[in-house]
């Protein structure tokens, strides 16, 4: 057999003369029919299988519009019942499920996935490209965000809510007798896995998916944003998920990570929820500032001022919130030096947010700015997060916070800070998108009405509670004695409540209401990125052909590009053999590497979030097997969906990407998207398997009696054997590659079957080395167990990866010139064997040394 070469043919760039020949009508029509075939969108029922960004993402926006209504609602209710003294609307159960479920939902349920459905709808347009890497994955997510928003926010509607709060802190949430604690630990835990999901799909997006000459400094800045914030939920949903499942094992199985008497420690669950819930504050705040990203300098009609400042400090943001979760905690009692620490660094992140403000201020100064509707949401947005930072610089100062923590005081600040950087962003980015999307226009009448309801309601509802909170009004109380001076405040944010919903029935008419105009001109803000090249027919095809971009602003700096793109003179005009494509570029300089066949419509992605979500929520009920039946099913459903989609080999190598360019269709390794999609999702598994080793060192800096007497329990002979097992097995594994691509077909599939035999041995010690411990009695054996679990699940998974390259080589998906399945199997068992080597340190090694 002969190497194939894949190295792309033919000029690039390309030269103005190239970009400047006429294409044939003839030609260009017949190409634009088949892209509407292959494209099109199902109808019917068959709609439903639909997995193109454009479909997935709507869905996924209007579902996520749909849970912040429903919190809104809860948030109604529970302001009825505060509006006066001793109020008996709703009972103290009640209130308690209302405000957990509320707070939940905005942040799960609402804010994130907001962000990452506007993402995965506007990206793909924002970087010219016709869909994102990998379809189904997005379809996936949805499903399952779909499936477990409806199941925890449902709860609510049968008085079975969780009740102890968003942070869930025990012991209140591990002795909760219900079943609402565990519907917020495992539904949760569902939706976040969906989250990392879209995230790796979009970070991968940003990397790999922009058209030719779209260096990284010349992206979008909402492409940068998406980048960062993906990044920051790999890094900060993983310790949470690792959190949950200890959480969930102390309340099935009564394993005592966070019970005092036996060991643990309930501050421990605090680190873990702020870990996480500290830069999901920022999670859910820089897509906004991305969509004001690209308002700002539409509204100004220029470039954005300082874009290496507002990138250099949304990453700098990124990385700082990081190091602030403490500051949630300072009356736990933490030691002054560390209280001290984080006041400090709780401020500084003042400065990478304050930039980003002076740059927009900044542009609109310089530019010609002409008020429109949307920046009249992004104004009002500005004006109500600023104030929240205000009030945010006054509770970072520990002593403050001493003062007003849990009280009225701290619900003004974060719903100044998530209401100002979430909802009023989010609305101008409605405002300003929904001609993209809809091809139809808004009322600007309504919409005025509807913002100056909003924001108006907004202050008078939440500007007195900071008066509410000074005067001593806690939070969290279902109401309240009238001789306190709080009735006045509390009634004055109940009718603000009111009106801003006032507010939100008008904007949800206008969005509903049948007979809008009809968009006429394709980019009607006069905006200077690429997603409004779309016409205003809007076809499924996304772009007509894929352009090469010399300028941030293309559509402002570079003449006949539009022109040019919609003749399909550019890359990917046609879709000669029938598939869906799109263009994968280099990383830092956007050269083309190849072109990605994505995958069509299917069900299959449905029945998989199916399965995977009553894995998730069958435990609630105590019912195990039905769960892990639905477990079952749900890798096979995913196993065959990769093994009928993307291991297949192509019939053609090369193909014609347009513009004289030849490019591959097949590539393994770092070349592939889903090599680095692998890396990236195994960094997020690596963070929440070093939140988990984390509480080890945490209980033993926390507890002088975390090692038990028989804490050196692991027998020497198992641990070792385990390590050689699975060492081996890890290196067979990089052998079999080596092996395949050297063309020693029969060695390779050899070492995978060995490589296999060997990981199945490697996890029956591990599983030996922990069968006599209990870990009901003491933290040490439960988080030693815990480490063995998770452990032992990433065994099972990677003998899975094993066969299924071992079956991709027999049935021919895996050949010496087709090896990206064992390239990415092998990824994952570069990070496999670390976890393996370090749960062996923690065994044999720790109880030792320390
Ligand atoms: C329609 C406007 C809103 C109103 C009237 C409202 C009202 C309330 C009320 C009454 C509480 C309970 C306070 C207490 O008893 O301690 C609360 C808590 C909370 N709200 Fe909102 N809210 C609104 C919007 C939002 C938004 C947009 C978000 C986030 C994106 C949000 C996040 C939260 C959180 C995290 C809590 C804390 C829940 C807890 O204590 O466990 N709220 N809100
Ligand atoms: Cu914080």
């Amino acid at each position: 057999m002969t190497r194939i070469d894949r190295r792309p043919q033919g000029v690039y760039p390309p030269t103005e003369a190239m970009l400047a020949e006429p294409v044939d009508p003839a030609i260009a029509r017949a190409q634009e029919e088949r892209l509407t075939e292959v494209w099109k969108t199902k109808t019917g029922l068959r709609y439903l299988m639909s997995v193109n960004n454009t479909e997935i993402g709507k869905w996924y926006t209007l579902t996520a519009l749909a849970f912040m209504l429903g919190a809104g609602v809860l948030a109604l209710l529970m302001r009825v019942q505060l509006a006066f003294p001793g109020m008996r609307f709703l009972d103290a159960e009640t209130f308690n499920q209302f405000f957990t479920m509320h707070g939940s939902a905005m942040m799960f349920l609402f804010a994130v996935p907001l962000f990452e459905a506007m993402a995965i709808l506007l990206l793909p347009a924002f970087l010219g490209a016709r869909d994102m890497p990998f379809p189904r994955l997005s379809a996936y997510g949805y499903w399952s965000f779909l499936i477990g928003g409806t199941f925890v926010l449902g709860s609510v509607l049968f008085g079975a809510a969780p009740s102890s709060g968003w942070f869930m802190y025990p012991p209140l949430a591990t002795e909760d007798p219900g079943i609402g604690s565990d519907i917020w630990l495992l539904g949760l835990s569902f939706i976040e896995i969906a989250s990392i999901a879209a995230a790796v799909e979009l970070i991968v997006g940003v990397l790999k998916c922009r058209p030719p000459g779209m260096r990284v400094n010349m992206m979008p800045l909402y492409a940068w944003y998406v980048l960062v914030v993906g990044g920051m939920i790999l890094f900060a949903f993983p310790p949470l998920i690792a959190g949950d499942l200890l959480f969930e094992l102390e309340r099935a199985l009564d394993w005592p990570f966070f019970d005092p008497t036996r060991g643990g420690d309930p501050l421990f669950w605090q680190h873990l929820f702020w870990i996480f819930g500290h830069p999901e504050v920022y999670i859910v705040f820089l897509p906004s500032i991305a969509i004001a990203a690209m308002i700002v300098p539409t509204v100004a009609q220029r470039p954005i001022v300082g874009y290496s400042w507002i990138v250099l400090s949304a990453v700098g943001t990124g990385f700082l919130s990081f190091g602030l979760w403490v500051h949630h905690m300072f009356t736990t009692g933490l030691p002054n030096i560390s209280l001290a620490f984080f006041s400090a660094a709780s401020e500084a992140v003042v400065i990478p947010t304050g930039i980003q403000l002076f740059v927009f201020v900044a542009t609109l100064m310089v530019g010609r700015v002409k008020i429109n509707l949307p920046m009249l949401w992004i104004a009002g947005a500005l004006a109500i997060f600023t104030a929240g930072g205000l009030t945010g610089v006054m509770v970072a100062i520990a002593p403050f916070d001493w003062q007003v923590h849990d009280t009225y005081f701290v619900v003004a600040h974060l719903h100044y800070t998530l209401f100002g950087g979430t909802v009023l962003p989010v609305m101008a980015g409605v405002y300003y998108f929904y001609p993209f999307f809809t091809k139809r226009l808004l009322s600007v009448r309504l919409g005025r009405w509807a913002f100056w309801l909003i924001f108006g309601g907004f202050n008078l509802c939440f500007l007195p509670m900071h008066l509410t909170g000074l005067r001593g009004m806690p939070r969290r109380v279902f109401t309240y004695p009238g001789d306190l001076g709080w009735n006045l405040l509390n009634l004055i944010s109940t009718v603000g409540s009111f009106i801003i919903a006032a507010g939100f029935v008008i904007f949800v008419y206008d969005l509903l209401r049948p007979g809008k105009p009809r968009l006429t001109v394709r980019n009607p803000w006069k905006a200077g990125t690429l997603e409004w090249t779309d016409t205003v027919k809007g076809e499924d095809w996304g772009v007509r052909s894929i352009p090469y971009i010399t300028s941030r602003y293309p559509l402002w700096d570079q003449e006949k590009l539009v022109e040019r793109m919609d003749a399909g003179r550019f890359y990917l005009p046609d879709t000669e053999e029938g598939h869906r494509e799109t263009l994968i570029t280099s990383v830092i300089d956007a050269r083309p590497v190849m072109v990605q066949r994505v995958t069509g419509d299917a069900w299959i992605t449905i029945w998989a979030a199916i399965f995977t979500g009553g894995a998730f929520i069958l435990p609630t009920f105590h019912m195990y097997r039905p769960a892990i039946v639905c477990g079952a099913f749900a890798i096979v459903c995913v196993l065959y969906w990769l093994w009928t989609s993307t291991a297949c080999v192509p019939k053609r190598q090369m193909v014609d990407a347009g513009l004289g360019l030849k490019l591959p269709v097949y590539a393994s390794g770092p070349e592939a998207v889903g090599w680095w999609a692998m890396w990236i999702t195994m960094l997020g598994d690596a963070t929440a398997f070093a939140s988990i080793v984390f509480g080890f060192f945490f209980y033993w800096t926390a507890r002088a009696d975390f090692l038990p007497p028989d804490a050196l329990h692991a027998d020497p002979v198992l641990v070792a054997a385990m390590l050689v097992c699975l060492g081996t097995s890890w290196a067979l594994t990089l052998g079999a590659r080596r092996l395949n691509r050297a063309e020693h077909v029969g060695a390779a599939r050899a070492a995978l079957a060995a490589a296999l035999m060997l990981a199945i041995g490697g996890g029956a010690a591990l599983g030996l080395s922990v069968l006599d411990l209990t870990p009901t009695v003491s933290t040490y054996h439960a988080i030693i167990c815990a480490i063995a679990i998770w452990t032992g699940a990433h065994v099972a998974l990677g003998v899975l990866m094993q066969a299924y390259a071992l079956a991709g080589s027999l049935f021919g998906k895996v050949d010496p010139n087709h090896d990206a399945i064992l390239w990415n199997i092998t990824l994952y068992w570069h990070f496999h064997a670390l976890t393996v080597l370090v749960t062996a340190a923690m065994f044999g090694l720790a109880p030792r040394l320390l």
